[in-house]
C-alpha cells in the first residue's frame, strides 16, 4: 500500500511518513502542491493526505486536480491534513474532493484509525469493481445466446430482424441496394421422415455451416428463419450479386452430397428466392421478406433445387 502525503513543513512531513512506516504503508513524499498532482498521476497511490496551506497552489485544489485525473470509476481516498478547525474549512475540503480531516499536531492513532476506515471503503469498491465486471461478461455473453439458434449456433430469427431493420435503415440513409436471400431444404419433411429426427437435425446442422461459410464479404449475414428455412442479408449487393452468391450456396449444398432417398439424383438439394432493392419510406423492411418468399415458392414451382429472383 503506497500513500501521498503532501505537507510543506519537513519536520510534519517526516512524522506522518515514520508513523506510515510503522504501520507498513509506503509513503511518498510531496512538499508542494503541484509536485503531488505529478506524483500522483505517476505513482497510483492508493491514499492522499493533504495539508491546506502549501506554498504554490492549496489543498482544495490539488484535491480538485487529483479528482479530475482520477479515471472514471476510480476513487483514491483524500484526508486532510490541518490545524484549520473552523467548519468552513472542513466543508471547502468535502466540497474539493476530500473525503475526511486529520487535526494537527497529528495522532498516530487517529491516523491509524482513518486509514483503516478509508481501507475498509476501498475494499469495498473493489469487490464492487470486480462485480460490475462480472455482470458486463454475463450481459454480453447473454447477448450473444439470445441471437444465437440452439441447433445450428448460426443467428436466429430475432437477430434476423434486428439486422434487416438496421441494414433497411442504412439503405433509406445512403440509398444503397441490398439484397435478401430466403433459403429452403427440398422435401425435409421426406427426408425427416425417411431418416429421422435426428439425422434431420445433423442435416440442418451441416446446411447452416455450409450456407455461412460460403458468404464472404464482411456485413454478410446468415441466419436460420425457422424449421428447414434460411435467409441471407448481402449490404451493398444488387440482384447480380445476390444471385451469385445464392448459385454458389446451391452448388455447396449439392457438394455436401448428402444422401435422400426423395431428393433430385438421390441427395439433398435446396431451393432459393432472391431479391433486391433500396428502402423506401412508404416500404417495411418485411415487404423485401415477402418477395424473396415469392421467389423461393417459384423456384419450389419450377422443380426446386434451384434460384429464382
Ligand atoms: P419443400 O421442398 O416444399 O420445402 O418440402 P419440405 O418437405 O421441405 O417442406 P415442409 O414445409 O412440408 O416440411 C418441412 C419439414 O422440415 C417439416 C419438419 O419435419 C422439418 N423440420 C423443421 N424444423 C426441423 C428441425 O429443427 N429439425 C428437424 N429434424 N426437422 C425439422
Ligand atoms: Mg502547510
Ligand atoms: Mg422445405
Ligand atoms: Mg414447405
Ligand atoms: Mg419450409
Amino acid at each position: 500500500m503506497k500513500t501521498l502525503v503532501v505537507e510543506d513543513t519537513r519536520i510534519s512531513l517526516k512524522l506522518v511518513c515514520h508513523h506510515l512506516e510503522r504501520m507498513g504503508i509506503t509513503p511518498i513524499p510531496a512538499e508542494n502542491g503541484t509536485r503531488a498532482v505529478e506524483l500522483f498521476i505517476d505513482e497510483q497511490p492508493d491514499m492522499v493526505l493533504l495539508d491546506i496551506v502549501l506554498p504554490d497552489i492549496d489543498g482544495f485544489e490539488v484535491a480538485r486536480r487529483i479528482r479530475a485525473a482520477e479515471k472514471p470509476g476510480d476513487w483514491t481516498p483524500i484526508l486532510f491534513l490541518t490545524s484549520m478547525t473552523d467548519d468552513e474549512a472542513l466543508e471547502q475540503g468535502i466540497a474539493a474532493g476530500g473525503d475526511d480531516y486529520l487535526y494537527k499536531p497529528i495522532s498516530e492513532i487517529v491516523l491509524g484509525a482513518k486509514i483503516r476506515a478509508m481501507q475498509r471503503i476501498i475494499q469495498m469498491r473493489n469487490s464492487l469493481l470486480v462485480m460490475t465486471r462480472k455482470l458486463d461478461i454475463a450481459n454480453r455473453e447473454l447477448r450473444r445466446l439470445t441471437s444465437l439458434d440452439g441447433l445450428t449456433g448460426i443467428a436466429n430469427r430475432r437477430h434476423f430482424q434486428e439486422t434487416l431493420e438496421r441494414e433497411w435503415r442504412r439503405s433509406m440513409r445512403h440509398g444503397t441496394e441490398f439484397s435478401l436471400l430466403m433459403c429452403d431444404v427440398d422435401r425435409f419433411k421426406a427426408f425427416n421422415d425417411n431418416l429421422g429426427h435426428q439425422a434431420g437435425d445433423d442435416c440442418l446442422r451441416r446446411v447452416a455451416g455450409t450456407l455461412a461459410a460460403t458468404v464472404v464479404r464482411g456485413g454478410d449475414f446468415v441466419a436460420r428463419y425457422g424449421g428447414e428455412e434460411f435467409a441471407v442479408i448481402l449490404p451493398e449487393t444488387p440482384l447480380a450479386g445476390a444471385l451469385v452468391v445464392a448459385e454458389r450456396m446451391r452448388s455447396a449444398i449439392h457438394a455436401l452430397d448428402i444422401a435422400h432417398p426423395q431428393g433430385e439424383g438421390g441427395r439433398l438439394t435446396m431451393s432459393f428466392g432472391a431479391t433486391s432493392g433500396v428502402a423506401m419510406p412508404e416500404a417495411a423492411a418485411t415487404d423485401l421478406v415477402k418477395l424473396a418468399d415469392k421467389a423461393l415458392y417459384q423456384a419450389k414451382n419450377e422443380g426446386r433445387d434451384r434460384v429464382c429472383a
